[in-house]
């Protein structure tokens, strides 16, 4: 059994003062760096847009950010920009302890499609490689951290847990954004999932 700590889009975007701020969610930072030693492997992953990305509300006319359409691959939120490729808001939050990382993955690159989970884009067919990475590396067991708990990290965990690996949650150290009742129906669909909340 060989494991490791996946740490879901901890960049400065996702914290106070950025574009897409999860409330306190730069309060997960110290308590992931310390999590990391106790792992065979570390793995971060960083939102990575271009500018034109399908999932920027302002690139759609007359769509609040927030809201809900209908893409060729299912339903998708609109958000406001943010970690467009290269950005400062796309860079890691500076306390990130990113040399322990043993891989950085980039997902969202695509404009026409967005990629919540670490495992697949949100057609949930196309894979980002993870999956095998993590095979060939004979990792099994997986712990999930970072932001936000009821989008990328729990669409990262579900993904994980279907695709045979043990999956968990640290809830303590992700933050969530929690729009219209996405928290609650999270932890619920993460639990139908089998994925076990920490
Ligand atoms: C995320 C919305 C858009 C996340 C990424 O990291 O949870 N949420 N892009
Ligand atoms: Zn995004």
């Amino acid at each position: 059994m060989s494991c490791a700590l996946i740490v879901i889009d901890m960049q400065n975007d996702f914290c106070p003062g950025g574009a897409l701020a999860v409330a306190d969610g730069h309060a997960v930072v110290d308590p992931i760096n310390a999590m990391m030693g106790d792992f065979d492997a570390v793995i971060l992953t960083q939102d990575w847009h271009p500018a034109d990305h399908a999932s920027f509300a302002d690139d759609l006319e007359g769509a609040a950010a927030f809201s809900t359409v209908q893409m060729p691959y299912g339903p998708q939120v609109l958000w406001p920009r943010h970690c467009v490729i290269g950005s400062q808001g796309a860079a890691f939050h500076p306390g990130l302890d990113v040399s322990a990382a043993d891989l950085v993955l980039r997902k969202g690159f695509r404009a026409s499609i967005d990629s919540y989970s670490a495992f697949f884009e949100n057609d949930h067919r196309t894979p980002t490689g993870l999956a095998g990475y993590l095979h060939d590396r004979g990792i099994t067991d997986l712990t999930f951290a970072g932001l936000a708990l009821d989008f990328c990290v729990a669409w990262s965990a579900m993904d994980a847990a279907r695709l045979g690996f043990r999956a968990r949650v640290v809830e303590d150290a992700c933050r969530a954004i929690d729009l219209d009742g996405s928290l609650a129906a999270a932890r619920r669909a993460m639990a139908d999932a089998g994925v076990t909340l920490a």
